[in-house]
C-alpha cells in the first residue's frame, strides 16, 4: 500500500439553487465528514473542502422561476446551505463558493493552460435555440423524452428518472424549458475537450489500477469506457458563469462541469497558502465523496482534465453513494418530496446526532435505500436510546451508587473469563473499525460500535453488580469481596464507555462531547491512539452525574413529519396547478390557453352542487372539508379555500363541481371532486354559481 503524507477530501459542491435535503447528507456530506473526523482523530494532515456550485443552468432557471437575479439566488441559498452544514456538524475546513474571484481566476487559468497547449478543438455546430427567448438551449434548458426510459421530462444533460447521461440531440420531441417552444437549430462556436484521447489512459488507470473502487463506481466507469468517449464541449452560450478567457468569446462561459470541480482547487487555495502541497504532490491522498449522479464527472471527465493539465494529483478513490428515497418514493424537489435539513433542524433542535445516526445506519452505500420516519423513530428508540444510551447511563448511575462516583480500581486477580472477554472486545472493535473505514464501509463500522455497546449491556446483565451488592457485610455495605467484584465490573464498564466515546466520535460528534463532559476529560481523550485501550480513565478519578445522551422520539412527532411531507406535496400540487393555469394564459392579455377540441371539454363532468356543511381541516390552514349535495348523492370534497372563506358563510351556496375528477387524499381525507373558483388579479376567490337556484346535479355543459 502507498504511504500517504496528507489527505485532501472533497464533497460534491451542491448547487446553490435550493436548500439541502437529507438525501444530500446521506449521499456524500456525512460519509465525508465521518472520514475527515476519523483521520483527524488519527492526527493525519487532512483538509476537507467544499463550497457552493453557483453556476450553470440550475441557477439561472431558479432565478427565472423566482423572478430574481442569479446572484440573488446564489446569495440566498449559499447562506442557507452553509448554515445547515454547520449546524449538522459537517466539519469542512472551508465552505467556499464558485462565484468567488479566486475561483473565477483559477478556473479561467486552467482553461487557458489547456488552450495554450493546443488541446481544445474549436468547432462550429448547430445547436437548439429558443427563438422566443433568444437563447441557446443547452443542458437543463431543454427538456424532452428520454430515449432510454421514455420519461417525458428528461433534461438535455441527464434523465433523472433512469440516470442516463444525455445530450440535447438525444431527446425525443425536445422542447424549451423556458417557453415550451419547439426549438430551432442555430450555429454557434464552442471549445471541445478531446476526451477520446484520454480513453486509453483512463482504461488503465480505472479498470486495471483501481479495481479497489466500489462496485457501483467501477461499474459505471466501465460502461462509459466500453461505449467509447467523445469530445465534449467545455463552453456554453450564457452570461452567468466563468467568462471564457479568450478575446473571441463574448457571451460565452465555461461549462459548469468544467468549472465546478476546479472549485475544489480554488477552495483549497482560499484555505491555505500551502494548497499546492495538497494538489500537486503524489503523496497526497485525494478522495472525492459524491452521489452516484456525479460519477462520470469525477471519475472520467475531471481526471482527464487534471491529466491534461499535468500539475495535479488524481483521486485515489471516489466512494460514491447511491440515492436515498423517502418513504418509498424518489426524492423530488419539484414535487417537494424531500426532508429538508434546515427544516429538520427547526423541528428537532439539538437532535443532529439522531439524524446523523439514522442516515449513516441506513446509508445507500451499495444500493438505493429508503428513509422512513418510522425507521428514524425505531432506530433512535431501540438502538441509540435502548442500547448505547442505556449502557452509558446504567454505568454512570451504578458507578455513583456503588463506587462513590469514582473510577473504581481493577483487582486483576479476580478477573474471570467474562471480564477478560469484555476487555478483549475493545481492541477487536478497533481492528474491525479500521478495516471497514479503510474500505469506506461506514454503516458496518457504525454497527460495530453499536454492537460493542450491546456487548456492554450483556456484560452488565451477566455481572449484575446490583445483585452482588446485596451480599452485604455487617455494616449493611457490600462485603469486601463483593465490593471488589463490583469494582471490576464498573471499572470495565467505565473503560468501555471511554472507548465508546472514541469510536462514536466520528459519527456522532455531539454525543461524544457530552460523554467527555460526563467523564470530565478533554478532547484529547478522543484521539484515535486511545481506541481499544483498557486504561483510559484513571482509578480514583471522580466523574460527573449522568446526563441522558438521547431522548425517545414519540409517535406524535413522527406522524407530524409524515403529515408535513404529504402536506408539502399537496401544497406543491396546488401551486403547480395554479401556475400552469396562469402560465398557459397568453402573457399579453392574460386570456386564453392553448386550443383544445370539443372532445377534450366533453370529458369533464361538471355539475351544480350545494354545500351542505363546511369545516376546517385540522393542522391545515388552507383546507376546508366540504360536504356537497349533488342531488343523486352527497360527497366529501377538500378544497384549498380556507384562507378566503369562513365555513359558516358558505353553507347553502350553490357551486359548480368537477364531478369526475379522480379521488385524491389530502390530510388523510379523500376528496371527490373539485369546486370551480374564479380568481381575480389580486388573488381573491369567487365561487362560480348558476344565476339562480336550480336543482342539484344539473349538468353544466
Ligand atoms: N453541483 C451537481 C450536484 O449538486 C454538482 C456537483 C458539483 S461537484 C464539482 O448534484
Ligand atoms: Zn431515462
Amino acid at each position: 500500500m502507498k504511504a500517504f503524507k496528507r489527505y485532501l477530501l472533497t464533497a460534491a459542491l451542491p448547487y446553490a439553487n435550493g436548500p439541502v435535503h437529507i438525501g444530500h447528507l446521506a449521499g456524500c456530506y456525512l460519509p465525508a465528514d465521518i472520514y475527515a473526523r476519523y483521520l483527524r482523530a488519527q492526527k493525519k494532515d487532512v483538509k476537507f473542502v467544499c463550497g457552493s456550485d453557483e453556476h450553470g443552468v440550475p441557477i439561472t432557471i431558479r432565478a427565472m422561476k423566482e423572478g430574481i437575479t442569479p446572484q440573488q439566488v446564489v446569495d440566498k441559498y449559499h447562506a442557507i446551505i452553509k448554515d445547515s452544514f454547520e449546524q449538522m456538524g459537517i466539519s469542512f475546513d472551508i465552505y467556499s463558493r464558485t462565484s468567488n474571484p479566486i475561483h473565477h481566476k483559477t478556473a479561467a487559468d486552467f482553461f487557458t493552460k489547456l488552450y495554450n497547449d493546443g488541446l481544445f478543438e474549436e468547432k462550429e455546430t448547430e445547436q437548439f435555440y429558443d427563438e422566443a427567448k433568444n437563447t441557446f438551449l443547452a443542458d437543463r434548458y431543454i427538456i424532452g423524452t428520454c430515449p432510454v426510459c421514455g420519461n417525458e421530462n428528461a433534461y438535455g444533460d441527464q434523465c433523472e428518472n433512469c440516470g442516463s447521461s444525455l445530450s440535447p440531440e438525444m431527446l425525443i420531441n425536445p422542447r424549451s424549458a423556458l417557453s415550451d417552444a419547439i426549438p430551432v437549430k442555430k450555429k454557434t462556436t464552442h471549445w471541445y475537450f478531446p476526451l477520446q484521447d484520454y480513453e486509453a489512459f483512463l482504461k488503465q488507470w480505472i479498470l486495471v489500477d483501481h479495481k479497489d473502487w466500489k462496485n457501483n463506481v467501477y461499474g459505471q466507469c466501465k460502461s462509459w469506457l466500453d461505449k467509447g468517449l467523445q469530445p465534449r464541449a467545455m463552453t456554453r452560450d450564457s452570461n452567468w458563469g466563468v467568462k471564457v478567457p479568450l478575446p473571441a468569446a463574448a457571451g460565452k462561459v465555461l461549462y459548469v462541469w468544467f468549472d465546478a470541480p476546479i472549485g475544489y482547487i480554488s477552495a483549497t487555495k482560499e484555505l491555505t497558502e500551502n494548497w499546492a502541497d495538497y494538489w500537486c504532490r503524489e503523496d497526497t491522498k485525494l478522495v472525492h465523496f459524491i452521489g452516484k449522479d456525479n460519477i462520470v464527472f469525477h471519475c472520467i471527465i475531471f481526471p482527464a482534465m487534471l491529466k491534461a493539465h499535468g500539475n495535479f494529483v488524481l483521486p485515489d478513490n471516489v466512494p460514491a453513494n447511491e440515492f436515498l428515497n423517502i418513504e418509498g418514493d424518489k426524492v423530488s424537489t419539484s414535487r417537494n418530496w424531500a426532508v429538508w435539513v434546515d427544516e429538520y433542524l427547526k423541528d428537532f433542535p439539538g437532535q443532529q446526532d439522531i439524524l446523523r445516526y439514522v442516515l449513516c445506519a441506513n446509508a445507500p452505500e451499495t444500493k438505493d435505500n429508503d428513509f422512513t420516519w418510522k425507521d428514524f423513530q425505531d432506530r433512535n428508540n431501540s438502538e441509540l436510546v435502548a442500547i448505547f444510551g442505556n449502557f452509558v447511563n446504567r454505568t454512570f448511575v451504578l458507578m455513583h451508587k456503588l463506587c462513590m462516583g469514582k473510577v473504581p480500581p481493577l483487582h486483576e486477580a479476580l478477573l474471570d473469563a467474562t471480564d477478560k472477554k469484555m476487555l478483549g472486545e475493545f481492541d477487536l472493535c478497533k481492528n474491525k473499525f479500521e478495516n471497514l473505514l479503510g474500505q469506506y464501509k461506514f454503516r458496518d463500522a457504525l454497527f460495530e460500535v453499536i454492537d460493542l455497546a450491546r456487548k456492554g449491556n450483556k456484560y452488565m446483565q451477566d455481572k449484575e453488580p446490583w445483585i452482588v451488592a446485596r451480599q452485604a457485610g455487617e455494616d449493611g455495605l457490600p462485603n469486601a469481596e463483593a465490593q471488589k467484584l463490583i469494582d471490576n465490573t464498573l471499572h470495565i464498564c467505565l473503560q468501555l464507555t471511554a472507548n465508546l466515546a472514541v469510536f462514536i466520535n466520528p459519527f456522532l460528534p455531539f454525543t461524544a462531547q457530552k460523554m467527555l463532559h460526563m467523564m470530565k476529560v478533554v478532547d484529547k481523550m478522543l484521539d484515535w491512539e486511545n481506541a481499544g485501550k483498557t486504561k483510559l480513565l484513571s482509578v480514583g478519578y471522580s466523574l460527573r452525574a449522568p446526563e441522558l445522551l438521547f431522548r425517545k422520539i414519540e409517535d406524535a412527532e413522527i406522524s407530524l413529519q409524515v403529515e408535513k411531507l404529504n402536506q408539502n406535496k399537496i401544497q406543491k400540487n396546488m401551486d403547480t396547478e395554479k401556475s400552469t393555469a396562469k402560465e398557459n394564459a397568453d402573457p399579453e392579455t392574460g386570456k386564453g390557453k392553448a386550443e383544445i377540441v370539443y372532445d377534450d371539454f366533453a370529458k369533464l363532468d361538471l355539475r351544480v352542487a350545494t354545500i351542505v356543511s363546511a369545516e376546517k381541516v385540522e393542522k391545515a390552514d388552507k383546507l376546508l372539508k366540504l360536504e356537497v349535495d349533488l342531488g343523486f348523492e352527497k360527497r366529501i370534497v377538500v378544497s384549498g379555500i380556507a384562507l378566503h372563506f369562513k365555513p359558516e358563510d358558505i353553507v347553502g351556496k350553490q357551486v359548480v363541481l368537477v364531478a369526475n375528477l379522480a379521488p385524491r387524499k389530502m390530510r388523510g381525507i379523500e376528496s371527490n371532486g373539485m369546486i370551480l373558483m374564479a380568481e381575480d388579479k389580486e388573488g381573491k376567490l369567487y365561487f362560480v354559481s348558476p344565476g339562480e337556484k336550480i336543482d342539484e346535479g344539473s349538468a353544466v355543459t
